[in-house]
């Protein structure tokens, strides 16, 4: 309960106190986010063509603050804008989600990348590494929740670090103080993104994520949303997690679980595997990776509060050649193969974990029994 021992004053159905155990910062005031949007269309007014990019192989909250924040320079700016993503797009909700939505966001390789003035990113960083741009061309405009990095901050404009759950919920913020209201393409998307980022507002979700939420949930398009949170899946999908079942291995007493997926059929798999295994009982924290077009993808989840997921995956892939993004409870990397075989790899990085972990290295014991 809030504010030390008073008994809530609130009251639900049939009487029972609301629970009240989240202890959320509360969004920023509106005049926060009016003057920071004053800030951002001005650095965007001297521009005419955005060209908007989201981190590689993106999520739901990355497609959707991208084409947010375009809808906010066409709008607000009069910036003609184009958002794009590098990698693949192979889950199947998030693939749902620019089917069903018909959302403007292209590959970037489709672009020609040098007719465009002005250069975003949304929910990622300059530094982090994980997007598909020529270093020469510096982003000037930067939106993205995970913890600042100091590159950021040379950029003409920045919104980093939140606190927010989700980009989309930044960008919502904006459209909001510029009093656009999205259409219901854009309001899915956004909500979406908010709702996945933060496992339906349940995990490292702020006040402001809540508030953007219920803003935007009256233009949901509620048929759309089934259709993408419920997506039809090809066969590889159960190939993929049979085989993750079968591998995967208990490490220090049942505190933690590694997988190494072998080669996937898409690298969204890869987090997707980590999320469900970090719910099996009395789990600390679970580890899975996946081969993908020369690079071992790696995904972190923890239930340990203690710890911090993006720190960790940091210190351990960079030496290792690879690229890592991620805050507290999930985290998530690329390592390049460089010719050497996945499982090599793979190994190694599930060493270096086990040894930040402070569990004895060892094959471990399989999370099924072997029949
Ligand atoms: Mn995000």
């Amino acid at each position: 309960m809030r504010g030390g021992g008073q008994p809530s004053k609130v009251r639900t159905f049939m009487g029972h106190p609301m629970p009240q155990t989240q202890r959320l910062e509360p969004p920023p005031p509106d005049s926060q986010v009016r003057f920071r949007l004053r800030k951002l269309l001005s650095v965007a007014k001297s521009h005419k063509r955005a060209l908007i990019l989201t981190h590689d192989n993106p999520d739901p909250d990355a497609v959707a603050s991208a084409c947010g924040l375009a809808f906010l320079l066409d709008q607000a700016a009069r910036v003609h804008a184009q958002a794009a993503y590098g990698g693949i797009i192979g889950r199947a909700e998030n693939k749902a989600l620019l089917k069903v939505l018909h959302l403007p966001i292209v590959a970037v390789g489709k672009i020609d990348t040098r007719h465009f003035d002005l250069v975003c990113l949304v929910d990622t960083q300059p530094e982090v590494g994980n997007y598909s741009l020529a270093a020469r061309a510096a982003p000037q405009l930067v939106i993205d929740h995970h913890p600042a990095r100091p590159a950021s901050l040379l950029s003409a404009f920045h919104d980093v670090g939140g606190p927010a759950g989700a980009t989309s919920t930044l960008v919502s913020q904006y459209l909001r103080a510029a009093k656009l209201v999205p259409g219901p393409a854009l309001a899915t998307a956004l909500f979406y993104g908010i709702k996945s980022d933060t496992r339906d507002l349940g995990r490292e979700v702020e006040g402001a994520d809540v508030d953007c939420y219920n803003w935007l949930f009256p233009y949901v398009d509620k048929q759309a949303l089934s259709r993408i949170e419920h997506p039809q899946v090809p066969g590889r999908y159960f190939a993929a997690y049979h085989r993750a079942y079968e591998r995967a291995r208990l490490h220090g007493k049942g505190q933690g679980v590694i997988v190494d997926m072998g080669e996937v059929y898409v690298p969204e798999i890869v987090p997707e595997v980590a999320e469900k295994l970090v719910s099996l009982e009395r789990l600390r924290w679970s580890l899975a990776t996946g081969a993908y077009r020369g690079e071992l993808y790696l995904s972190l989840r923890l239930n340990d509060r203690r710890i911090n997921a993006g720190r960790l995956v940091r210190e351990i892939c960079a030496p290792l050649g690879g690229s890592a993004g991620g805050h507290g409870a999930m985290a998530g990397a690329r390592v390049p193969l460089s010719g050497r075989p996945p499982s090599k790899v793979a190994e190694e990085v599930a060493e270096a974990f086990l040894r930040a972990f402070h569990v004895r290295t060892g094959p471990g014991v399989p999370l099924v029994p072997q029949t």
